[in-house]
């Protein structure tokens, strides 16, 4: 059985954009999993006041690996980039979160989804719309009303 997954993907070190073309391609060689789909990439201001701007964008995966081996897939993709875990949200060349998998809750140590805080982020919450509008979060919330809760303010969309 495959499912639906939705990655976020961030970056804001080492031409983030770049990184994000280079993560794509990555994510769509991980074992039985396959690409469904790329949002638009947008730029936007860090939640960290003094790190470099952020490019963010959404990528669609079909995939029968379980969540925990798609984690360990996403983090070596994180580390062949050059990721560093030296300070809790600092800059990074590439950040890989699961924000949705399937319909599932999941509430491991290693691993919460939906992932925490993607109800109130517009980077996460804009281009996933892209890709699946109009869904509702296996925890039940609608994402056209957190849309409605979270202006566009202060995204820029670029063009492909
Ligand atoms: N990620 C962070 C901290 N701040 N800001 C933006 N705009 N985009 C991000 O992905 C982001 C951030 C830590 O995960
Ligand atoms: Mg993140
Ligand atoms: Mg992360």
């Amino acid at each position: 059985m495959t499912e639906r997954v939705y990655i976020g993907l961030g970056s804001n070190l080492a031409d983030p954009a770049e990184q994000l073309r280079d993560a794509i391609k990555a994510l769509a060689q991980l074992p039985e999993t396959s690409l469904s789909g790329v949002s638009s990439f947008y730029v936007s201001d860090s939640l960290l006041p003094g790190q470099p701007r952020y490019t963010n964008a959404v990528a669609g995966l079909d995939t029968s690996l379980d969540p925990l081996r798609l984690l360990d897939g996403l983090q070596a993709i994180e580390n062949d980039q050059g990721r560093e875990r030296l300070e809790r949200w600092g800059p990074r060349t590439l950040d890989l979160d699961i924000l949705l998998f399937g319909d599932r809750l999941i509430d491991e140590p290693r691993l919460k989804v939906p992932h925490y805080h993607m109800h109130a982020r517009a980077f996460v919450l804009y281009p996933l719309a892209e890709l699946a509008p109009g869904i509702t979060l296996a925890d039940g919330r609608a994402l056209d009303d957190l849309l409605a809760a979270c202006p566009f303010e202060g995204l820029e969309r670029l063009s492909v």
